[in-house]
């Protein structure tokens, strides 16, 4: 793909929809993917960073005026640069708590989306990090009413998610902050680290406090902070786009190549609950199914995301077994006649590569109902 495409938009009845034409980009994704989705509030640089993430200057739109620019989520696909044999996915969302769409509950189902189909979740916002900072990520403690990992699943288990859910990464853009404490440097990690240390008390205001702090650390293990000056200065900001790299900070250059690095370096392929790879295809599927789980007005759970996958690429698992036996039958009867014993070995060995073929497509096939389909079929 040399540009990004629409993945969810909004549909003419105003719900959140997802785009054929994105699907059949990812349908034809054989290759696990590493999925990079940013989020935060509006006008933050947030598609201006998923361009670094895509070695590009353009790609995903920015906005250069006071209306924001990225509407529901889109998605640049491309050939991972360090992990041969897998695919990059950037997710760029749109902004959240913009003042004219004023619609809280799309924030929610945004973010949650991000977190449910990323491997790495960048969360963008700028200056430091304060209760303001804090208050705007509340999103982060409605993640439980809205996902769950299994059916059944008591509502307020938190450490349960912990295992499904992205590596979190905190970008502060404009930073201005000297990291010291008492006098010491502190790393951003640290920095990071300090800012979600929980306060000591009940009051409603320390569990007000707590609340956002305590989700982000129990849902989100693996967290890791960038601090990001300013790109360039104020009168320039507006025309970044067409910057050449020599014209930007140098440290914002030496922060982004470290953030891209980390990204690539350490982003995991996407895994559903159980481990099974997500492929291209398998996130088109997820994506699909997420979306209409929000128009249903349903809760997402992770465990029927896998019961739901499973059952969609063990289905083509059995058809692609079957096409492979029947394409070898075809062949041999253009040989007709031949000793039964030629035919009989002939039905030996399609039936082996059938089933092979099934093997490395099929997923979580227990009971094998799938490969009995296909050795009936
Ligand atoms: N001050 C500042 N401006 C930036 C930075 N990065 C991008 N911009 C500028 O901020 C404006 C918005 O950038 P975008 O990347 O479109 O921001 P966004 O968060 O994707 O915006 P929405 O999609 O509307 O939510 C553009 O004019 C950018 O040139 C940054 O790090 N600091
Ligand atoms: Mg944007």
């Amino acid at each position: 793909m040399d540009k990004p495409v629409c993945l969810i938009d909004t549909g003419s009845d105003g719900k959140l929809c997802v785009q054929q034409a994105a699907l059949q980009v990812l349908q034809q994704i054989q290759q696990p993917v590493v999925v990079v989705a940013v989020v935060g509030l509006y006008r933050t640089g947030k598609s201006f960073l998923m361009n670094r993430l895509a070695g590009k200057r353009t790609g995903f739109a920015l906005s250069s005026n006071i209306k924001p620019k990225t509407e529901g989520i889109w998605m640049w696909c491309m050939p991972h640069p360090t992990k041969a044999g897998t695919t990059l996915v950037l997710l760029d969302t749109e902004g959240l708590e913009d003042v004219e769409k004023g619609d809280s509950k799309r924030d929610t189902y945004i973010f949650s989306l991000a977190v449910l189909l990323s491997s790495t979740l960048v969360y963008n916002s700028r200056g430091v990090i304060d209760n303001k900072a804090m208050e705007e990520l509340q999103y982060v403690t409605e993640l439980i009413e809205h996902i769950k990992v299994t059916p059944d699943e008591d509502a307020d288990d938190c450490t349960a998610f912990a295992k499904f859910f992205p590596h979190f990464i905190w970008c502060l853009r404009d930073f201005t902050l000297e990291l010291k404490l008492d006098g010491k440097d502190l790393t951003e990690d640290e920095y990071l680290e300090f800012a979600l240390k929980l306060r000591p008390g009940t009051s409603k205001k320390v569990m007000m406090y707590n609340l956002p702090r305590e989700c982000i650390r129990k849902f989100f293990p693996c967290r890791t902070c960038f601090t990001f000056p300013s790109p360039t200065t104020p009168e320039k900001r507006s025309i970044l786009e067409s910057l050449s790299p020599a014209e930007l900070d140098p440290e914002f250059l030496e922060v982004t190549k470290r953030f891209c690095k980390f990204v690539f370096d350490r982003s995991e392929v996407k895994q559903l609950k159980g481990g099974h790879t997500v492929t291209g295809r398998v996130l088109g599927n997820l994506t699909k199914m997420y979306v209409d789980t929000i128009s249903s007005g349903a809760v997402f759970c992770l465990e029927n995301a896998v019961i739901a996958m499973a059952q969609i690429e063990n289905e083509a698992a059995t058809q692609e077994g079957l096409e492979v036996y029947q394409r070898g039958m075809e062949k041999l009867k253009s040989s007709f006649p031949l000793e039964l014993e030629q035919v009989s070995s002939e039905h030996q060995r399609l039936s082996s590569m059938a089933t092979q073929a099934f093997m490395a497509r099929s997923f979580k096939d227990t009971d094998g109902k799938h490969l009995k389909a296909l050795e009936v079929g």
